[in-house]
């Protein structure tokens, strides 16, 4: 981790909700003066979102890497363009935080956080990022994630199980079905809640059902023969997402791991403690949202300092780690991929297995 961006990210930790509530307040007045009333109501959602975006460029700050803070940017960008939101509430905010943070943080802080904004408005150069449909990409398997979806999204819960577990029968592997079918139909239903095409309940009962047939082809795993060595498969503390890292667990048992997979939201020391009462061999760790990856190099030093000599290798994965290049090693890995397939391969790779 940068030493100097992280101390500035921990100033931006200090005056968190001050810095939100002085940003929207100039930026409530600045369209007051242009003559547009923002409701109070709005002020608190404008706040939380302020306040995301500064926990975020402390992310960036503290690792060294501005292309979090700008991946954030245009995430936002694109579902702002998806939904037909004009993106000048968005530019304003970020003049607006340049403006209240070089005022009120101490100017050894400015030169990093203004080549950090700097960075992020030069994005607004460029048009939104569109983000392609799963649905488009694998033509192979496009007509089945439809169908699925399709039932999902109209409630038939049994009738997307046997769509998602039927491929089976038809000769796939069940890390095919994961890799080509299960995750971009996850991927797709949240690419739909980023365009304001589905509601929260929507993505939810896409989720539980999702997690469902996961359950169900874990059961129809094929594995290869035992290679003796354990991997303690979970996602950081912080993070509810676990379809990534189940996917992964799995694909360790498919390689013949000995796989312990702890679910979402596990803090440092309890890992340490999980890694010594499993004897694992690896740790492999999950990381979906841009605001997770301080708090993945914290736990990573706190499962370190519980294991002392007794600690393995780390890998790291997710789109954090897929968006910015070498993102890994300011968090303290030992290693990072893409996917579950890969994710396997660098772990054997870390132990040293053919
Ligand atoms: C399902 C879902 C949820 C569910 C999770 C349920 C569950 N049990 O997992 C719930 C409702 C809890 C949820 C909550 C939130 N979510 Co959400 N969620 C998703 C969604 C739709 C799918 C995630 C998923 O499972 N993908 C499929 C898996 C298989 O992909 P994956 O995680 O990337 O994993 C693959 C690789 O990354 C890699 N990998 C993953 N882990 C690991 C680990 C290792 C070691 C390795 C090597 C590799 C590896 O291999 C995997 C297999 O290929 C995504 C949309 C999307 N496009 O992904 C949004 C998404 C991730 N969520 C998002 C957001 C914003 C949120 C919330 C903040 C929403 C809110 N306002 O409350 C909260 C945050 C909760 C929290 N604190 O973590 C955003 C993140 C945007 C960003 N840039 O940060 C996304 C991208 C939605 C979107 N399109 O905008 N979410």
């Amino acid at each position: 981790m940068d030493k100097h961006g992280s101390f500035v990210a921990r100033l931006l930790d200090a005056g968190l909700r001050g810095l939100a509530s002085e940003i929207a307040v100039r930026q409530r007045r600045i369209l007051q003066d242009s003559g547009v009333e923002l409701p109070s109501e709005a002020v608190p959602s404008l706040i939380g979102d302020t306040e995301a975006r500064i926990l975020v460029l402390g992310e960036a700050l503290a690792t060294g890497k501005p292309a979090l803070f700008v991946e954030q940017l245009e995430w936002n960008r694109s579902a702002y363009a998806a939904r037909g939101v004009s993106e000048e509430g968005l530019a304003l905010n970020l003049l607006c935080l340049r403006e209240v943070l070089t005022r009120e943080l101490p100017p050894v802080a400015h030169e990093v956080v203004l080549a950090v904004l700097d960075r992020a408005d030069r994005s607004f150069e460029r048009p939104p990022r569109v983000v392609e449909s799963v649905l488009d990409a694998d033509a192979a398997y496009a007509r089945r994630i439809r169908t699925a979806l399709v039932a999902i999204l109209e409630g038939r819960r049994d009738d997307a199980l046997r769509l998602l577990l039927a491929p089976l029968d038809e000769g796939l592997s069940v890390s095919e079905i994961e890799t080509r079918i299960v995750a971009p139909l996850q991927a797709e239903v949240g690419l739909m809640w980023q365009r304001g095409e589905i509601h929260v309940h929507e993505e939810h009962l896409g989720s539980q059902i999702i997690e469902e047939a996961l359950v169900l082809l874990r059961s129809k795993l094929a594995r290869s023969a035992p290679n003796g060595k354990s991997v303690l498969v979970c996602s950081v503390a912080g993070n509810l997402h676990d379809m990534g890292s189940r996917i992964v667990a799995d694909h360790f048992e498919i390689d013949g791991w000995n796989t312990v997979r702890l679910g979402a939201n596990v803090p440092g020391e309890d890992l340490g403690r999980a890694v010594i009462d499993f004897r694992a061999d690896l740790v492999a760790l999950s990381v979906t949202l841009t605001s997770q990856v301080r708090n993945t190099a914290a736990i990573i030093e706190a499962m370190r300092a519980y294991c002392g000599a007794q600690e393995p290798p780390i890998l790291v994965g997710g789109p954090p780690f897929s968006l910015v290049p070498d993102l890994w090693q300011a968090v303290g890995a030992d290693g990072c991929a893409d996917s579950a397939q890969s994710a396997v391969r660098e772990g054997r790779r870390l132990l040293g297995i053919a």
